[in-house]
């Protein structure tokens, strides 16, 4: 079964270019003019015109929490409606995250979230290893992990799931041995305590980013980068929002330090005023940690984009219901924390960040399909339209205006913190694995998803 895709242009991390793209079952196999590829083409060849339209790799959004636990509630998206929105939005691979939990083996929670998981995703999908717990079975549990695929690991500094310093290190150090890379959330956690046992309102939701400021994000990288610095071993910053932080980022990297970091849409788009609104049915939508900082910070986030030292935007999709948000009424450490985003981040990216010229085509494809392929092991499979990569195509009509909604949105939430939002381009059609899944920005096929194993990071 063969599928041309005629007079799209190409985007690739290194330009932009327009050609046909022939798909046969799940690869690209060729890219030229019809002419040029013509013995190729059969009677049989779907042919599908795409001229005015941008096509992108599918897009990895290296970041999603489904179906995860969280202050005494579930995420409301699962691995069934998260991946379906994923999906409209032109994502083809998900990596979310196991978490292991006390006593658990690292097998034990990969289970736990193959169970979740498996049979149920319409993109592909992976997971990254959160450790909460180290010891010496652990410590030999790692290797298997990277032999099953699993090679990204994650650690906190704040919440239940934090590793003390000393942890950190072992960890670290036993990531180089394996060549696996791991993310972190960056925040001092004791600081975090400290400040919320002042907090007088517990009822005020702009508590949530007083008690959570830049320096507490920027203490905890700069104390990550000086023990992975002492291991030489290169970390990625996960979900970086601040000035602060870059700049401890950018001293480290000046002093050759290597260092890989994420952003994501909320910390890029929305600033921390929603925590002041009157009402906290609006103020709680916002709440996720790290929280929302400045405008400022933003241009420095976009400005990090643009130059390389950010290489990858995730979503943190970590959604709730305003119901569930009503859980931290009367006590803000308890409002469940996350934003959806899943749905909506290519489009939000190329409308404001495309658009505006903060950033080009070529570092949209990079920052969303290349380089968290490459990161993350999954290159050239993922993150590239070129012959012998899997056929997931993004086809982006750059050429529409269109609003922003919780009304017409398949996330599983009743709002969006980009409500109201204008965006000037359409996801029209996505081809995973070279079914073609989303036709009119429509999902036509459901439940595609495979598990992806992947390689060492190489990036
Ligand atoms: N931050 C959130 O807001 N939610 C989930 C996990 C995280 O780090
Ligand atoms: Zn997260």
């Amino acid at each position: 079964m063969k599928t041309l895709l005629l007079g799209g242009t190409i985007v690739s991390g290194n330009g932009c270019y327009t050609s046909d793209v022939l798909i046969e079952n799940e690869k690209i196999i060729a890219i030229g003019k019809t002419s040029a590829i013509s013995k190729l083409v059969d009677d049989n060849t779907k042919k599908f015109d795409v001229t005015d339209k941008l096509l992108f790799p599918g897009f990895i959004d290296a970041h999603t929490h489904f179906d995860l636990s969280v202050a005494g509630t579930v995420t409301a998206d699962n691995f069934l409606t998260g991946t379906r929105a994923a999906l409209k939005g032109g994502t083809t691979t998900i990596v979310d995250f196991t978490t292991q939990y006390p006593e658990e083996s690292l097998s034990q929670a990969l289970n736990n979230w193959h169970k979740k998981a498996d049979n149920k995703c319409s993109c592909d999908y992976s997971f990254h290893m959160s450790i909460s717990e180290w010891t010496p079975s652990i410590c030999q549990e790692v290797q298997k992990m990277m032999d099953e695929g699993i090679s990204s690991f994650k650690l906190y500094m704040t919440y239940d799931t934090m590793v003390n310093d000393k942890t950190m290190f072992q960890i670290l150090n036993r990531l180089k041995q394996v060549n696996g890379i791991v993310g972190v959330h960056c925040e001092n956690d004791a600081i975090i305590a400290a400040l919320r046992e002042n907090a007088i309102n517990k009822k005020d939701v702009s508590n949530h980013y007083k008690t959570r400021p830049d320096d507490v994000e920027a203490e905890a990288i700069n104390r990550l980068l000086s023990i992975a610095k002492i291991i030489n071993i290169p970390v990625i910053i996960v979900h970086l929002t601040c000035k602060k932080g870059y700049d401890v980022i950018l001293n480290a990297k000046k002093h050759g330090q290597k260092i890989y970091v994420e952003t994501c849409p909320q910390y890029l788009l929305l600033d921390n005023h929603f925590y002041d609104l009157p009402s906290y049915y609006e103020a709680s939508k916002f709440v996720c940690a790290p929280p929302l900082r400045t405008k400022n910070d933003q241009e420095c986030l976009w400005k990090g984009l643009a130059n390389g030292v950010i290489q990858t935007i995730s979503t943190d999709h970590c959604s709730f219901t305003t119901a569930q948000k009503a859980l931290g009424e009367n006590d803000f450490t308890k409002i469940p924390g996350g934003v959806p985003g899943v749905e909506h981040r290519g489009n939000l990216i190329y409308t404001y960040g495309v658009e505006t010229h903060r950033i080009n085509l070529e570092t949209m494809c990079r920052v969303l399909s290349e380089n968290p392929a490459k990161l993350y092991g999954m290159y050239p499979k993922k993150g590239i339209i070129a012959p012998g990569s899997d056929a997931d195509i993004v086809v982006l009509n750059p050429n529409v205006t269109d609003v922003i909604t919780a009304k017409n949105q398949i996330q599983n939430t009743n709002y969006t913190p980009y409500e109201g939002m204008p965006i000037s381009s359409r996801i029209e059609d996505v081809f995973l694995r070279g079914h073609h899944v989303i036709e009119h920005s429509q999902i036509t096929q459901e439940k595609m998803g495979i598990f992806i194993k992947r390689k060492s990071y190489n990036l």
